[in-house]
Formats: structure tokens, sequence, C-alpha cells
């Protein structure tokens, strides 16, 4: 036995005292409330997690939004195996392996028009940060460096890494961290409850939220602009779905002014709302789009920047050597590289990238069913994407959404809780008896929280 499974600290069944002296600094988690107390799951498949002690738990939020096809997909276990035993690792730095070109157009071809090459990393975060820089960078190869204003969205989240920190908009993430990147601003969020709960799909109020990035242009001159990053959908913020119109005209003034507009579609790409990506669903084009999460179904970690072929063009035709000066180690690491192609032929096979369509309108029958359950103030939807959001109990922000999700747990449903706001974001593989079970456990679970 080797000695990690001697230890009583990491066996599969883990006592609750146990854990307080482990050494897994645990990341955006309660350490001490949550190792009083630990949730550990220890096997999953399908649309199913088991817990350490052995309890079965139906995945209502993907893993973290990115197991969109289901768990331990056989064609990705096996591609993963595969890919370990014949090359673990190879450079792409002045070297390459062909399963990282063979991923990239895979991925080219299921991308919107125009969107023709891919830049590898490996998490979200680091997309993010890499689109931004190559927004810089590519207004900088025409003859644009003054153009160096990065412009985020108040409550967006783009990870944890210092230029997504920057242009992020959810305060708790940044403000123990200094003043980060210079040149980077906000314009509001599109978060309307007075005007828009209860809304179904895309709420009716708030195109003109957009025009807050005119008082952007005209504050800081939009000469002095690179890029504006959102997410089409906010996801860590609480599932914030933009106004019937908001994208439009978020495209128009940044096209006016020659900005890129990034999507942050590191939850939103890989089918979660109905179609391959959201720029699809929403009929708006971004310049650059970054994904994540669902690009290899959570198995290896990985994450990308798409670029269309006419940014990618500016650098081949800038000076000649290495155009780019950027790249992670791991940039189109092998593992990653077959999990993803997998991934896309588990996607392809099931019609995974447009199943949400077909179930969106059970999904958004059963979570709003909840209006009028108890604490309700909001259900919102979009393609597998919800939140309900609960009146926070007086004094206590939060415990009635962590309580809530404490009973969901109990009765073997998972979901997610960001404030007083519950997420839900099943795998795309998720039959409708299933997703009623969710709703039907969140319903109950509200019946007990004070
Ligand atoms: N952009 C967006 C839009 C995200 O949702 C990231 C970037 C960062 O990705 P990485 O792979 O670096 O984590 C994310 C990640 C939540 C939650 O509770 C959301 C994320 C991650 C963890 C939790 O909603 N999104
Ligand atoms: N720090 C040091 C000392 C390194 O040598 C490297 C990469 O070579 C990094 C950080 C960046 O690591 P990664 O490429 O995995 O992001």
């Amino acid at each position: 036995m080797n000695k990690r499974a001697e230890s009583n600290v990491t066996g599969p069944n883990v006592q609750a005292a146990d854990l307080g002296a482990s050494a897994f600094w645990m990341p955006y988690t309660a350490n001490r409330q949550f190792k009083k107390a630990p949730r550990l799951l220890a096997r999953a498949e399908g649309m199913y997690y088991w817990t350490a002690d052995g309890r079965q738990l139906l995945d209502g939020q993907s893993g973290l939004w990115c197991v969109n096809a289901g768990h331990c997909r056989p064609k990705i276990v096996e591609a993963v195996k595969k890919q370990v035993a014949e090359m673990d690792f190879a450079p792409t730095f002045n070297m390459g392996h062909p399963i990282a070109f063979e991923f990239a157009d895979r991925l080219a071809e299921i991308a919107p028009a125009g969107f023709s090459k891919v830049f590898f990393t490996n998490s979200g975060s680091e997309a993010a940060d890499t689109a931004l820089k190559i927004a810089l960078a590519y207004h900088r190869v025409r003859g644009e460096g003054q153009r160096f204003r990065l412009i985020g969205r108040e409550r967006g989240y783009h990870g944890v890494n210092f230029g997504g920190m920057a242009v992020g908009g959810i305060p708790a993430n940044r403000k123990v961290f200094g003043p980060g990147v210079a040149g980077v601003d906000h314009i509001r969020h599109t978060h309307d409850l007075a005007k828009n709960a209860f809304s179904k799909g895309q709420p009716a109020h708030g195109a003109d939220f957009a025009d807050d990035l005119e008082r952007l242009c005209t504050r800081h001159d939009p000469s002095t602009i690179a890029a504006v990053i959102v997410e089409p959908v906010a996801g860590s913020a609480g599932v914030l779905v933009p106004p019937q119109g908001y994208l439009q005209r978020l495209r128009e003034i940044c096209t006016k002014h020659g900005i890129l507009l990034i999507f942050d579609e590191v939850i939103t790409g890989f089918g979660r709302l109905g179609q391959p990506f959201a720029s699809q669903r929403f009929g708006v084009a971004p310049d650059l789009f970054t994904v994540a999460k669902g690009m290899t179904n959570g198995t290896v970690p990985m994450g990308a920047v798409f670029a269309s072929g006419a940014i990618y063009d500016a650098f081949m035709q800038g000076p000649e050597g290495i155009e780019l000066f950027h790249g992670y180690t791991y940039s189109g690491h092998p593992l990653a590289c077959a999990a993803g192609i997998g991934t896309l032929d588990t996607y392809a096979e099931e019609g995974l990238l447009t199943r949400g369509a077909s179930l969106e309108a059970g999904f958004e029958k059963a979570i709003h069913a909840l209006k009028g359950a108890p604490h309700v103030i909001d259900a919102r939807n979009m393609g597998l994407m919800g939140a309900v959001e609960l009146e926070p109990r007086p004094g206590k922000p939060g415990a009635r959404a962590f309580e809530a999700f404490m009973h969901c747990f109990e009765a073997g449903v998972l979901v997610r809780y960001t404030g007083d706001i519950l997420a839900f974001s099943p795998p795309l593989i998720a039959e409708p008896a299933q997703i009623e079970r969710i709703f039907e456990s969140v319903r109950s679970a509200l019946q007990s929280v004070a």
C-alpha cells in the first residue's frame, strides 16, 4: 500500500475530525468551516457523484460549470489513457506535436464563422489574461499602441490572475489585492431586479445599460481604449442574462470607436446556452473570445482564446520572428488535447452542443415554478443556466442560500450557491425528470429555511 492509501487523512473514508490539520489550503473556500464538516466527493459517472461515504448526488452544477457531457465519459477517458502512455508531455515552444494542431483545427471547425485561430492556455483565468494581452499587442502591431485601456463590467468574473482580476467586477475578488493593472475601468452591470425580476430568457429592459460604454469613451477618449471584455451571460455573479438588445448595442459602440470586443465564454461556451457558443445564440460576434471548462469536459485543465483570422493576420504582417511573446509551458498539453478531442467527439455524437435548446423550455418552467416559494425574489434562466435569488436574512447575508444548499446536499442534489443566489447548470445530458428533481429539491429546501 502506498503512503497515501495508508493514511487516514486522505483515504476514502475521511472522518470529519481528520481534516483540521490537512495541508490542503482550499481555493475559494471557508477552510475552517469546511474542514470541521467536510463534504468529500469520491467518484463520478454520468449525471452523478458519489460522496466518500457512498451517497449518490445528482450533479446540478456540472462539477463547476465544466462537465457538460456528464462524468467519466468513455471516449474521453480512453483518449486520455492512450495519450498518457504514448507521450506524456511535449513542448509547443519552437516544437510541435500533431495532436495540438489537430485539436485546434477541430475547435476552429465548430467555432462561429471567422474564428479560425486558437491560442491554448490551461484555464479560464489564463485565457482572460491572454485575450487582454492579444488585444493590446494587436493594436500595437497595427500602429495604435496608444490603445492601452481595458474595460470590464461590474459583477464580471474573468478569473483570478492580475489581468482578469483587474477587469473583473466582483468586489470581494479584488479588494485585498492592491492597485492591480493600470488603465482599467468598468461599465455598469445589467442587473435590474426592480424592472426585470422573473424574466424568462433575456430581460426586456436595459439595452441602454450598454450606453455606459459611451460614458467611459467620453471620460478617457475612445482612441485610448484597447478592449472591452464581458461575459455574454455573467456566471459567477449569479447568472445575469443580458437584456434584449444590450449586446448588439455594445457591439455597435465598440465598432464605432475601433475597440475590440472580447466575450468571455468560459461558462457559456460548449453548449451551455443551447448553441455551441453564446455569440451564436445572441447573434452578436465579438473580436476575440475565451473558453475553458467545457472545452475538455473538465477532465484535464485547459483554456483557449479564439481569434478571428483578421487579428491573427495583423500579427503575421508584423516584424519577422516571434509574433507574440506569450505562452505557457503547458499551452497545448498533449493530455488536454486528447481529452478535448474525446470531448468534441462525445459532443458531436450525442448532439450535446445544441441539446440545451431542447431542454430549455422544461428547465425554464421548472425554475420559474419556484416563484412564490419562501424567500425567492427572482428566478432567471437561459439555455441550461439558471439562478434563484433569495431575500437575504436580515443581518446574515448568504446564510439562506448556504442553508438551502446544505438541505439539497442532504437530499442528494448538488447545486451551487454564491451570496444569496443559488445557481444551476446541469450537464447537457440531463433528462427532464432530473432537471425537475433539482428544482423540487430546492423547493423543499426553501420550505425548511427560516
Ligand atoms: N471567466 C469566466 C467567465 C469564468 O466563469 C473564469 C474566467 C476563470 O476560469 P478558471 O478556469 O481559471 O477558474 C471563469 C471561472 C462559480 C465559479 O462559482 C465560476 C468559475 C470558477 C469557479 C467557480 O460560479 N468560473
Ligand atoms: N516561473 C518560472 C521560474 C518559470 O521558469 C516558468 C516557466 O518556465 C514560469 C514561472 C511559468 O510557468 P508556466 O509556463 O507553467 O505558466
